[in-house]
């Protein structure tokens, strides 16, 4: 069961600036006192933790960070500027490990926490800085000093946006594979999968979670096939996708199947958005399909939309449709508070 998603990645806070050697250059001022600025600090390397992103994929493309080097001082006692600070935007429920993959160091667990991970070397001192009443010309100054290095390991829990359900063989598992970069097993028997799979849509600029469980079988939540036991992994999901296999008999039967199941289990399963897509149109012929899906319409009294995994029809409407009832979902969850009744009353008044 692949639920974790993880990266490693480099670190490198900025080295500071180097101080400066320097001595005041002034017409009719024989020998102007020493005047060379300390080096800047070097950039800090932060941690963010940010609601708006839930998997660890974009490092994937980027596994090198460093942030900025201070800038050396200058003459006439001007410091050099400090390096820019790096800061590292990840999602809640982040930890970070130690190299050896197991050593805690940061649990980020609150959206806008924001914590300094790695600290950007001091800059070093300037010759001014090391003026006395018995050396009034040094030329003494310090290089700054070096940033530190760091190999850390991310590591998130993935927590599934929306969940693929439906019948052994209903095409579930090519569904996701199709949408993602999973590689799940396919094949054309019942069970194939035994354990759920997840992979991470990106479908236009939005990512999401999308969970494959093991079919359900009639019978289900009395143990019959794998039982109900996969249920859990899509009980928090937004929205469910609920696939019918049209190349069956009785789709009808098939839909009000996984309904009795869901029912049965409870958890409010039964009352999630549910996106209904009868799958493997490509098998039939558009008359046929045409057909099946509006008595499956007809018969249920909602939307059916007519899909294939394998040749990608109407798979991008269906990835648009979950992905509004996640937005819907994530607004709710940021909103749970009732709105006070003067909310929109506006005090700025001239
Ligand atoms: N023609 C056609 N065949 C499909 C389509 N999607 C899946 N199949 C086939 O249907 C069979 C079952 O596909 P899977 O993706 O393994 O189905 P599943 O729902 O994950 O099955 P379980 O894991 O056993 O519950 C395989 O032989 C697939 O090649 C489709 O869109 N069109
Ligand atoms: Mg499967």
């Amino acid at each position: 069961m692949k639920f974790l998603d993880e990266a490693k990645i480099y670190l490198e806070s900025g080295t500071g600036g180097a101080g400066c050697v320097s001595f005041r250059r002034e017409k009719f001022v024989d020998m102007g006192g020493p005047d060379g600025g300390n080096g800047g600090r070097g950039g800090h390397i932060f941690f963010e933790c940010v609601q708006n992103l839930n998997t660890l994929i974009d490092f994937r493309y980027t596994q090198h960070f460093r942030a900025e080097t201070g800038n050396h001082g200058m003459g006439e006692d001007r410091f050099g500027r400090d390096g820019k600070d790096l800061t590292i935007k990840i999602p809640v429920g982040t930890v970070i490990l130690d190299e050896d993959k197991e050593t805690v160091l940061l649990d980020m667990v609150t959206p806008g926490q924001k914590v300094l991970f790695l600290k950007g070397g001091d800059g070093g001192f300037g010759n001014a800085h090391f003026k006395s009443s018995t050396n009034r010309a040094p030329r003494k100054f310090l290089p700054g000093w070096p940033g530190q290095q760091r190999a850390i390991w991310l590591r998130l829990k993935l927590i599934a946006d929306a969940g693929i359900i439906g019948l052994p063989n209903a095409g579930k598992s090519t569904f996701l594979s199709v949408v993602t970069r999973a590689k799940p097993k396919i094949a054309d028997y019942p069970f194939t999968t035994l354990s759920p799979n997840l992979g991470v849509v990106k479908s236009r600029d939005n990512e999401f979670v999308l969970a494959d469980i093991p079919g359900l079988i009639e019978g289900a939540h009395e143990g019959h096939g794998l039982g109900t036991r996969f249920l859990g992994h899509v009980e928090r999901t937004a929205v469910l996708l609920h696939l019918i296999d049209a190349t069956q008999e009785d789709v009808i039967k098939d839909y009000k199947t996984i309904r009795g199941e869901l029912k049965a289990y409870g958890a409010g399963l039964a009352k999630k958005p549910e996106i209904i897509a009868l799958n493997k149109s490509d098998a039939l012929t558009p008359e046929e399909a045409e057909e099946k899906q509006k008595a499956l319409s007809k018969a249920i009294r909602k939307k059916v939309h007519l899909i294939s995994g394998v040749s990608h029809q109407g798979t991008d409407q269906v990835l648009d449709l979950i992905w509004k009832e996640i937005v819907k979902a994530r607004a709710k969850e940021e909103k749970p508070e009732v709105s006070s009744p003067n909310e929109t009353d506006d005090d700025d008044e001239d």
